[in-house]
Order: C-alpha cells, then structure tokens, then sequence
C-alpha cells in the first residue's frame, strides 16, 4: 500500500487522461485532431513547458458542462486514494475556461460536486486553489478574482501559473494583495523554467507561503538559505521537470539537494496524465533514481502533511 500522503501541487486539467477526454469529445459532439486514444498519447512529447502548454490548453476543449467538470475530478480523486494520497489540495484554471464561453460557475460546481463527497467516498479531503494565468492581462486575473468572491467558501487560495518566462510573478502583486485581503492562501508557480529571482519575488511581492517547483532556487545560495531558515515549503514535481526539460533526467534531479539543503520539500505530480505518472509513482521514480531510502519517503510524506493548509487538527490525525 503506498505511503499514506497530501498531494499539493495537482492542475485538475492535467489530469485528463485521452480515453476520457475523448469520452467527453464523444458527449459534447467535439472531433478531436488527434485520431484517437493511441495518437493522442503519442503526442505527449514536450520540448519545454510551452510545447505541453499548447497541447493542455486545445484538450481542455472537451470540458464543457458541470457534469464534465465532476468526471473530470472523480477521476482524478478515485486514483488520488489509490496513489496514498489522503488530501490534495487541487489547482484549476478558470481563465483557461471564462475565455472559452464556459461560465466560472460551470466550473466551479462541476469540480466541487465531486469534491464534495470525496471525504466520505475516497477518504481524501481536498482544497481548491485558483490559479491564475500570468501570460493573459493582469485584468484578466482581478476580474477571476471577481468572479470567485460569491464562492469563496469553496476556495482556499490562489496560485499563478502557466508561461512563466517574461512574466514574473510581480506583475500580479495588486492581485495578491486582494486575495490576501479576502482571506485567501497565496503560493505561485516560481523557478521552474524561470530564474530564482523570480522565486524571491513570489515570496517578497506576492507573500507566497509555498512555492511550487522551486527547484531554481538552487542557483542562489542566500535564497536557499532563506528558504531553509523560513521553512516555506517548494512542492516539487520530478517527472514534470523532466518532461518539460528543466531537468535531463531523474538522475539529475536536484530534489536530494533540495532536502539536504534542509529545505521543506514535498514531492507531487503536477498534470499527471501528461508527464508519466501519479504521486506514488513519482516518490517511486525519486527513490530509485536518486537512491532515495523508505525514511526519505517518509519524510517527504511527512512533509507534504506539514506543507498543506490542512487545520492542525485534521493534520495531526494524518500524521
Ligand atoms: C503547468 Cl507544469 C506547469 N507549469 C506551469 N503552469 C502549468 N499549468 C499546468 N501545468
Ligand atoms: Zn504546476
């Protein structure tokens, strides 16, 4: 049985498996370019983070109505628990969806019909956190931040992701700042493909409390301290990092110099469906390439529990 832990860095789009996607192709009577499911996985070969964006974006074409949104996130949930995982905190992409006609709503309630029961039927709690993306307008972003104010309660916080190069994080600062004001949790994608100036200014400009992926930090031997020292946590996602490129190969993978560093990290998956595996999969890829041992896993589990915005008490029953 996999090691009982959160998963905190999860895109819910990135979870489309093909079979799916052209389920739901099927169901909303959309032709996919892509022949059928065998093609369509063929073409999971990225160059860089743009090359996957381009092919994420066009498949979330097929998510239309709150039904597909709830399959979407069922699906997901049900091979989460199977994974070990007993809480995830789950990022979508609104914006990715308001630009396509479909209603912020829409979205919403799909994903949290699933959401909903997830406790009792998957054992796993969940959070949603709001990402917005940082290569559309900054209006763009404040008016997501609009529309999420009557469901707030269904919200824990904000993220930032997609294109990261050219558009650091600063830019988003007022968008921040309002989330802050509103009561959310603010974390931001930072140093992914992007420097670590911009994992510095995640944390100073957006008052980030965790930063996902992170893994650039390491060219900065001050900020590796702060991060050591401050203890917020990076949620790194080694299969991503080596199908997007950023990293050569698992070998290479700096999370050991990450953790020996003393820095709070966790391990997740990122868009699974895309990259080659789910959580437990990749904490398996992490101990065999980087000889992790069962106690590295189990810190790193032990991590991701620490790291999440669980309450204490829920926390110290997952613990
Ligand atoms: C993403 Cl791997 C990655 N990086 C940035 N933004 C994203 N959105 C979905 N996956
Ligand atoms: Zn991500």
């Amino acid at each position: 049985m996999p090691i009982p832990k959160a998963e905190l860095h999860v895109h819910i789009e990135g979870t489309l498996e093909p079979e799916l996607a052209f389920e739901l192709a099927r169901r909303n009577g959309i032709t996919l370019k892509h022949p059928g499911v065998a093609e369509l996985r063929e073409a999971y070969s990225f160059d860089d983070l743009q090359s996957f964006l381009h092919l994420y974006y066009e498949l979330m074409d097929v998510l239309r109505t709150e039904a597909d949104f709830r399959d979407l996130a069922a699906a997901y949930l049900e091979r989460a628990a199977a994974q070990g995982v007993r809480h995830a905190e789950i990022f979508f992409d609104p914006q990715a969806h308001t630009t396509r006609g479909v209603p912020f709503e829409t979205v919403l309630n799909g994903l949290n019909s699933a959401l909903e029961d997830s406790e009792d039927r998957y054992g796993v709690s969940t959070a949603l956190i709001l990402c917005f993306l940082r290569d559309h307008p900054v209006d763009d972003a404040l008016a997501t931040l609009e529309a999420a104010r009557p469901h707030l309660e269904h919200i824990s916080g904000v993220g930032l992701d997609s294109a990261e190069v050219g558009h650091p994080p600063g830019k988003f600062a007022e968008v921040f700042e309002a989330a802050g004001r509103l009561g959310l949790r603010r974390v931001a994608h930072a140093g992914e493909e992007g420097p670590a100036a911009y994992v510095r200014e995640a944390l100073e400009v957006l008052g980030a409390e965790r930063i996902d992926h992170g893994i650039r930090s390491l060219d900065d031997p001050d900020l590796v301290e702060h991060l050591a020292r401050t203890q917020v946590p990076l949620t790194v996602c080694p299969f991503s990092n080596v199908r997007l490129r950023a990293v050569d190969t698992l070998a290479d993978h700096p999370l050991r110099r990450l953790m020996d560093a003393g820095l709070l990290v966790t391990v997740n998956s990122d868009d699974p469906s895309y990259f080659g595996g789910h959580v437990h999969d990749n904490y398996l890829g992490v101990q065999e390439h980087l000889g992790l041992s069962d106690e590295d896993l189990r810190t790193l589990a032990r991590n991701s529990f620490t790291a999440s915005f669980l309450s204490p008490e829920r926390r110290a029953e997952l613990i």
